[in-house]
């Protein structure tokens, strides 16, 4: 059960997206813009300083809220929901788990004016192997130090003023030493590459990110050196909750999507929902959907309490994301050739949309492979599964 603070803040959440960002959905979908009318509002509203204090100008709230805000705005536009998702989870977080004061002081204020921030970890050689990280951070005799290597897939890539990004402190291929660093776009050496043509989102921009003898002083490192990796995983932790959210309120708009549809349109001289193939998808939809939405709500209680959550987190990603999947396919079904081929629905869009959530944060079987460890663990200490 929701608490009525978190009741009231979906029905303000869900009016603010159906007002601002509903009436651009479609275009930034078709003409691949960014999503960039929409910031200014977002922030005003608190959506990008969700997780940070108001010491640095945030608005925080609980997880279930966030969690919320990233349902409530990939229900209208996926694109929004990853940006606020990645920007919040994978931008802000870090920082704010591992930064110093200065740093918290230098970024986080930014971030909470809608400046938006972005996450390095993946790279041409390490996607599901997160620790295969080649970019390499070399320490130099003043104590600066000096970067090269590319990052891929990045969020909002184009537009986030600092990434936190994982590298290789060690030249010793042995060592598995990866520390963090938080770069900023304006440096000499930081550049934007390729942006991504891609089957979905395609409201927030994805972008290749180089560094090229890119120099930072010691205070751009994010936390001790060899904490990287922990850091990374810890964050994703985090992240895959948003993500968890993020195919749900893609599922939602589907499925709001198919069972409208399936009122109105008449075959055989009924509407369509008249026939049970059809009410059966609906209430696998809706039954599939709300489990979904209660695993995402439980793991953001277990982090907001302070208990060990990754597993969760990961069960709830998985989940999410394989449901919202499933919705998105069979709304298109119900939709039939309007589903596919026009642009007159969201179905064909959420569709899209939706394929990402089982592969970004960690592909299912990172996920499975996330439980399975647990519950491997669970088993050798002794404990109930
Ligand atoms: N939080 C903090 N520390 C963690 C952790 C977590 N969630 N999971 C593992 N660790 C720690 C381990 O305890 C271990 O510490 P010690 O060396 O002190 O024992 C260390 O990290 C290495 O863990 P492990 O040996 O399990 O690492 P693996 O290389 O086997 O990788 C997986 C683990 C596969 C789970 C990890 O690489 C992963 O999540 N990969 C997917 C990455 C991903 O999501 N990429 C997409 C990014 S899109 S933004």
């Amino acid at each position: 059960m929701l608490e009525k603070h978190q009741i009231e803040f979906r029905e303000r959440t869900r009016a603010f997206m159906e007002e601002k960002i509903l009436p651009d959905a479609v275009t930034l979908d078709k003409e691949q813009k960014f999503l960039d009318q929409h910031i200014k509002p977002l922030t005003d509203e608190g959506f990008l300083s969700m997780l940070v204090p108001e010491e640095y100008g945030g608005k925080p709230t609980d997880t279930i809220c966030y969690s919320i805000a990233v349902e409530e705005a990939s229900r209208v536009c996926g694109s929004t929901g990853i940006t606020l998702a990645a920007h919040n989870s994978l931008g802000c977080y870090p920082i704010l788990a591992f930064g110093t004061k200065e740093q918290k002081k230098k970024y986080l204020p930014r971030a909470a004016q809608g400046e938006l921030l972005a996450f390095g970890l993946s790279e041409a050689d390490a996607g599901s192997d997160a620790g295969g990280t080649r970019t390499m951070a070399l320490k130099q005799e003043n104590g600066d130090w000096l970067i090269n290597g590319s990052k891929c897939w990045i969020t909002s890539a184009t537009r986030a003023f600092a990434t936190i990004a994982s590298v290789k402190t060690s030249e010793n291929p042995e060592d598995k030493a990866i520390t963090c660093f938080i770069l900023d776009k304006d440096a000499e050496g930081y550049s934007v590459g390729k942006k991504e043509n891609k089957l979905g989102l395609r409201g927030s921009d994805t972008a290749f990110l180089h560094f090229d003898d890119l120099r930072v002083g010691p205070e751009s490192r994010l936390g001790e050196i060899g904490d990287g990796f922990k850091q990374m995983l810890r964050t994703l932790d985090g992240g895959r909750i948003s993500i968890a959210a993020m195919a749900l309120g893609l599922g939602q708009g589907a499925y709001e999507c198919a069972a409208k549809y399936a009122s109105e349109r008449i075959q055989f001289g009924k509407p369509i929902s008249y026939y049970q193939a059809i009410q059966h998808k609906l209430a696998d939809m809706a039954t599939e959907l709300e489990a979904a939405r209660l695993l995402i709500y439980e793991s953001s209680r277990m982090k907001d309490a302070g208990m060990p959550f990754g597993h969760y987190s990961a069960m709830a990603k998985l989940y999410a994301s394989e449901v919202g999947t499933r919705v998105a396919a069979n709304a298109v079904r119900v939709l039939g050739g309007i589903g596919c081929y026009t642009g007159e629905f969201p179905a064909e869009r959420i569709w899209r949309d939706v394929k990402l959530c089982e592969i970004g944060e960690g592909t299912s079987e990172i996920q499975r492979l996330v439980i399975a460890r647990k519950i491997l663990k669970g088993v050798k200490d002794g404990l109930p599964l």
